[in-house]
């Protein structure tokens, strides 16, 4: 497992060609093609399925890793820039703002929600599937507006709903302490639209629709407009006006295999909403796609007028059982027909579509969602802005470059582990673990380790997290040598959570005494994704990366769905006293994570 990474930790691309893990995937892909071309009848097929838009091709998941419920819009204003926004739940910073130029190169440009202070309720939310639900994304005038809703187990008065708004998406700092805009039905998913006459209108799922007052947050006159085609959860709402018509877009069936897009529309935005009778716009439902679960949808233009549709879709085939993932942004184009109805193209792998030219002249620092992690932690860095803690934790535990050990990350250990005890106080007690998200099928993640453990129990260590109740840990802990004994050594411990996923084979925890020439030494922890449902986890003394330890494995099918039904696999460093007196910090240092391998259909891997 692994690979050498060159001194300078710069990517080469042309190693993953040659990665083994690839090679036979890679031909794999080239043999699916080449059949594809010598049948002329698949060839028509599929060029009639996506209206031969006579155009490029292109590769989904175009938000790889934990994505969801995708919000976009295109704003000329600003350089003709694409932006979107996907939900985060627990993870903090949260509501991320992707932008691009071209659809298919995306780069962090904020997080809207940056501060713990302008929600104070995300830390309080004590269920794993609660947080920071879908938003939607909208310019209009030089601000940018996000509407969104917070669910937290603990508020017992309503779903809050939130409007960030700003005037710089490329700025944390500019994002505004969200208004608090009234939610009379108590629903998720908010929707903002303005009507010709500067009305504003919030739609929320279940169907109905408020005029709200985006400046005093009042709502009022709740109108009950579709509620769809009879499919469970219709959520994710979204109003468009095009050629006289207000459509009402939604998805119904659930956000799991039944997942379904259909739409309604309507002379005024107030009703009558009537359903399109070829409904539905599009579901991966009874297929036996690769890409499941396709809904949550949002439409928006590019400057040649092109449409284009963003939505979630999950990357598991219909046995749905393994998407340590979860659900991701894909991309595709859409048209409309004669009687002004959307025909969008079906969610693939390789898709198609009149893509702008490609483009990666995008303001700011963020971090461009395909690329790999090279972190060194230099003296005066501040952390990527693409990593997240699970609720917001004081930014103290994590530091980079402090006094005395530059070049790497402090993390001062928590007194909870990861998966805390039943006593845990999301507000008040700490989980130091700070992470990204798994963004490729196939990547490889190595972080060096500098921990001189003292009490019992205390630990650090790399994880593959879901949730709480469900992880795939490999740390440095101290504990006694044998049972019974009194002499603590280091030892490295594999040990999965998986009580969030019940009824799945858990491996036996490993504990390997750390050998004597390991000792206070830099070990090099690693942990990799080598197929599309295994992870292996290792050790090595960084002096020599080479000889690697293989500790333990688990599979994917541990950290899908469960506790998680929304997230998606986010992986990094911890620390904790596991309930102990510990309070040794830990020095991580050379973060390296590199995406190998992208799976995009059943037995097709391409490289990430
Ligand atoms: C979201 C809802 C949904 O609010 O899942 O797939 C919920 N759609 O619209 C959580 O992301």
């Amino acid at each position: 497992m692994g690979y050498k990474d060159d001194e300078q930790g710069c990517p080469n691309p042309l190693r993953f060609f040659f990665h083994p893990r690839l090679v036979k995937t890679v031909l794999n892909a080239m043999l699916l093609s080449s059949i594809i071309l010598i049948s002329g009848l698949s060839a028509a097929a599929y060029a009639q399925a996506t209206h031969a838009h006579n155009n490029q091709t292109f590769t989904n998941p175009v938000l790889p890793g934990w994505n969801s419920d995708p919000s976009c819009i295109f704003v000329k204003e600003r350089d003709n820039t694409f932006f979107c926004t996907t939900s985060t739940f627990l993870a903090f910073p949260g509501i991320p703002v992707f932008a691009s130029k071209d659809l298919v190169n995306w780069k962090l440009a904020s997080n809207a929600l940056n501060r713990r202070e302008q929600l104070p309720d995300l830390a309080t939310a004590p269920i794993q599937k609660n947080g920071i639900y879908a938003s939607t994304m909208r310019y209009r005038d030089g601000l940018f507006y996000i509407i969104t809703s917070l669910v937290n187990d603990r508020i017992t008065t309503g779903v809050p709903v939130l409007l960030f708004i700003t005037d710089d998406p490329y700025d944390d700092a500019s994002w505004r302490q969200p208004t608090i805009i009234q939610n009379p039905t108590s629903n998720i998913d908010p929707d903002l639209f303005w009507d010709n006459d500067g009305k504003a209108y919030m739609a929320v799922a279940g169907g109905p629709i408020n005029e709200i007052d985006i400046t005093t947050g009042a709502a009022w006159g709740t109108y009950r407009v579709w509620n769809g085609t009879g499919g469970v959860w219709p959520e994710g709402p979204h109003i468009y006006y095009k050629d006289n018509y207000y459509y009402l877009m939604i998805s119904e069936g659930g956000t799991e295999t039944n997942h379904t897009i259909t739409i309604a529309r309507s002379d005024t935005v107030r009703g009558l909403f009537v359903g399109y009778e070829s409904n539905p716009l599009l579901t991966a439902k009874s297929t036996s796609n690769y890409f499941q679960t396709v809904g949550h949808a949002d439409f928006f233009q590019d400057v040649k007028g092109n449409w284009w549709a963003m939505a979630l879709a999950t990357r598991s085939g219909p046995e749905w059982e393994i998407y340590p993932m979860g659900r991701e942004t894909v991309l595709f184009a859409m048209t409309w027909d004669k009687g002004g109805w959307p025909v969008l193209d079906p969610v693939q792998g390789k898709q198609r579509g009149p893509l702008p030219p490609t483009n990666r002249k995008v303001p700011g620092n963020g971090h461009w969602v395909n690329d790999p992690d090279v972190e060194n932690f230099r003296t005066g860095s501040s952390l990527p802005r693409h990593w997240v803690t699970w609720r917001p934790q004081d930014p103290k535990l994590f530091t980079a470059s402090p006094k005395g050990h530059p070049n790497t990350l402090r993390v001062l250990p928590s007194f909870h582990n990861l998966t805390a005890t039943e006593d845990f106080i999301p507000e008040a007690d700490a989980l130091s673990f700070i992470s990204r998200k798994q963004a490729a099928t196939l990547f490889d993640f190595t972080v060096d380790l500098d921990f001189a453990p003292k009490v019992q129990d205390e630990e650090a260590g790399v994880t593959l997290f879901l949730t709480q109740f469900q992880h795939i840990d490999l740390g440095l802990v101290q504990l006694p040598s044998r049972n019974g004994s009194s002499s603590l050594i280091p030892q490295l411990r594999f040990r999965v959570e998986a009580s969030g996923k019940p009824g799945v084979t858990v491996p036996e925890t490993v504990l390997v005494p750390l050998a004597a020439a390991w000792r206070n030494k830099t070990i090099r922890l690693s942990l990799s994704a080598v197929s599309d449902e295994k992870y292996v986890l290792g050790a090595a003394l960084a002096s020599k990366p080479k000889d690697i330890l293989s500790v333990g494995s688990a599979s994917a099918l541990i950290v899908s769905g469960g506790t998680g039904p929304f997230t998606g696999a986010i992986l990094g460093v911890y620390a904790t006293s596991n309930g102990g007196q510990g309070k040794t910090p830990a020095y991580f240092s050379r973060w390296r994570y590199t995406p190998v391998g992208q799976k995009i259909d059943h037995g097709v891997i391409v490289p990430a």
